[in-house]
């Protein structure tokens, strides 16, 4: 870890925008910047309300924001529809014909969705949920392809009140399950699968898994992607398209308080139980719209391309809710990066003229090993702005990414972010800010953000600390999902009435924020957290398994990879098929993202006297073959020689 933050703090390349870039950019100046930097923090309730109002409330708030720590309420007593800010809003502002979306199927399908025609497939299936008996606070678990649909059914349940809870295409069946469980869904909406990598995902076939396990759900909705015949359960599930055409393209968007909930996103912590991490609707809606605008710097001819997928947060605030209520044209991709092959990506943004593209520290780093001649065989001469997101970027990505990608003509914002904060936290603002390579730079509008050390004093400049946020801001998280307690536990039990968001940074001289990593025992990999505790109660729910623990190791594209020491019973024998089956089993617990690169078979762990895994051992062990730190407290030596000798092998 000292070596990452000695290697961040040797770097004192500083890009500045363009003067071309900044004379059109939203912010142009640091002076700017600074200016409505200290207005939204000394003066964050007519800041906020200035921006609240460019979108549309059916009803004005009486109070911009209530704060009872850790509990925030913002824009109270306001009422408002968020799908009819998405949508509807644009019909009337002249962008009624201007495409909403572009979409490209993995196999190389096109459609193009303009706003007008979006209105009318958010309706219908916004008469669909309602005609199927979904209604307001319901929760709806979303099960999909990267489908225009995608976007569409997050859209309905938003116009109707019904609860999103969106689970990555990616999650297995179980995960479902668990999701269902703690949300208590009523209904799923799915497909019956998407194109991955030249293959099918057989989505449907996850949920009729899942559904056997879970009985609380009434309907599933089934949007036909690949036409692969799937089963259909009599009186419970229907076909998206044969209910579509049942009711009309029209649905009044009524007004919902400006708290109520519109979605539960699962993610990692640090113990087995996934958080259902609780966003509500004005705040939310008015921190991904003005994140959107200033980081991104949304034109009105922009061609914006985020590569997340709908599963995750950045799919949310980034693909639908933010993008949606600038009015902007998006292109949306259902399939892989590399598919035929590493020229995908750019070959989309020369087809569409794609302007802005946001995507992964992790991706960038898969294409740089697949090598520049992908890049090269295409024009990207309309990209006027990068972005990543996901984890810290190291320089040499962001190099690459700056020349090869951007011709050292596009800014980058590095953005850091989480489910939690629901919006962009620390970015650059593209039209002003200097960046270095490996910095996220500045707070945006509204946040507070500090770096504090074990006593809660700040810390001064290089030193490490704990990154948080000391002010409430529109779209933070408003609870754990069913779990108050777990919910101030997690984030507010650090210092009183301030936000831990786990992580570590330091600030460099010029107050630009340096993220370092996850303090707690969450991996990071290709952007994606994972609780390491997840990963091992997977291993152990395995009939052969006694013990596993599971910890991070550096990996040149993941960025972390996940190694697993585990434990056998007694009396069961390795067999040589055991690291593979039991990979296999972790990647059907949680997924594929989560299977172990590495399996190490031992008799015992290190552990301390007390019984606790040392796995800050195992850790280093895997990273650099020894151990270095403290191993006062544990219990037996030779567990570790044993296990530095078959590492060595
Ligand atoms: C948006 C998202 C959140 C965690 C976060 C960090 C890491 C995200 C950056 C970053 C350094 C960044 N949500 N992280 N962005 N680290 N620089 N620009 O990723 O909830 O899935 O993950 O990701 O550790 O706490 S998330």
């Amino acid at each position: 870890m000292s070596k990452k933050i000695e290697s961040h703090l040797s770097e004192n390349r500083v890009f500045k925008p363009s003067r071309e870039f900044s004379k059109k950019a939203r912010i142009s100046s640091m002076a700017q910047y600074r200016r409505m930097y200290r207005e939204s923090i000394e003066k964050p309730a007519s800041f906020w309300a200035r921006e609240a109002k460019e979108l549309h409330w059916q009803k004005r708030w009486k109070k911009v924001l209530d704060w009872n720590p850790p509990f925030a309420k913002w824009f109270t007593g306001a009422r408002l529809n968020v799908a009819e800010n998405c949508v509807d809003r644009h019909l009337t502002n002249g962008r009624k014909n201007k495409a909403a979306i572009i979409w490209e199927g993995e196999p190389g399908d096109q459609r193009v969705l303009t706003y007008h025609q979006l209105h009318q497939e958010v309706c219908r299936f916004a008469n669909v949920l309602e005609a199927n008996g979904v209604k307001a606070k319901d929760r709806v678990l979303i099960y999909m392809p990267m489908v225009p649909e995608a976007a569409i059914a997050m859209l309905a349940c938003a116009r109707i009140g019904a609860v999103h809870s969106v689970v990555f295409g990616g999650f297995s069946a179980e995960s479902i399950v668990d999701r269902l469980e703690d949300s208590g869904a009523t209904a799923v909406v799915t497909a019956d699968g998407g194109y991955r990598r030249g293959k099918i995902v057989e989505l449907k076939k996850s949920v009729d898994e899942a559904l056997q396990k879970y009985k609380g759900v009434k309907r599933c909705i089934v949007y036909q992607r690949t036409g692969e015949k799937i089963n259909m359960r009599r009186g419970r599930d229907v076909w998206w398209h044969k209910e579509a055409e049942k009711v009309s393209p029209s649905h009044t968007p009524k007004g919902f308080d400006s708290e109520h909930p519109l979605f539960i996103l699962y993610t990692s912590g640090s113990t087995g139980k996934p958080k259902g991490i609780l966003h509500s609707s004005g705040g939310y809606l008015v921190g991904s719209y003005t994140s959107c605008k200033y980081i991104f710097d949304m034109q009105d001819d922009d061609v914006y391309w985020c590569t997340a997928d709908v599963g995750w947060i950045t799919g949310h605030s980034y693909i639908v809710f933010g993008p949606l209520a600038n009015g902007v044209t998006q292109v949306m991709y259902e399939g892989a990066p590399n598919h035929p092959d590493f020229g995908r990506f750019w070959n989309i943004i020369e087809k569409y003229g794609v302007t802005t593209f946001y995507t992964a520290p992790t991706a960038i780093r898969a294409f740089i090993k697949a090598g520049d001649k992908f890049p090269d065989r295409h024009d990207l001469s309309s990209l006027r702005l990068l972005g990543t997101v996901g984890e810290p970027i190291n320089p040499e990505a962001w190099m690459w990414y700056y020349e090869k990608i951007g011709s050292k003509r596009c800014p980058i914002v590095d953005t850091w972010w989480q489910t939690e904060t629901g919006s962009i936290m620390i970015s650059p603002l593209p039209g002003c800010t200097p960046t270095k390579p490996g910095t996220a730079t500045l707070p945006f509008f509204g946040v507070d953000a500090a770096i504090l050390d074990e006593e809660g004093n700040e810390c001064g400049p290089d030193e490490g600390g704990r990154l948080v946020i000391r002010k409430p801001w529109p779209s933070m998280l408003r609870t754990i999902y069913g779990d108050r307690s777990r919910y101030r536990k997690t984030y507010w039990n650090d210092f009183k009435g301030i936000y831990t968001a786990g992580d570590g940074a330091r600030t460099d001289k010029d107050g630009n924020f340096w993220i370092v990593g996850r303090l707690d025992d969450v991996l990071n990999v290709s952007g994606h957290r994972l609780g390491t505790a997840e990963v091992e109660s997977a291993l152990v729910s395995h009939p052969d398994v006694a013990e596993a623990a599971v910890v991070g190791r550096p990996h040149e594209i993941k960025g972390q990879g996940v190694v697993a020491f585990v434990t056998l019973k007694e009396g069961v024998r390795a067999a040589k098929t055991t690291e593979k089956t039991l990979k296999g089993h972790v990647a059907k617990a949680i997924g594929a993202i989560a299977r172990p690169d590495e399996i190490h078979l031992t008799p015992a762990l290190p552990k301390t006297r007390s019984g606790k895994i040392m796995r800050r051992i195992l850790k280093e062990l895997v990273a650099t073959g020894g151990v270095t730190g403290n191993i006062t407290t544990l219990e037996d030596f030779s567990v570790v020689s044993n296990l530095q000798k078959n590492l060595k092998k």
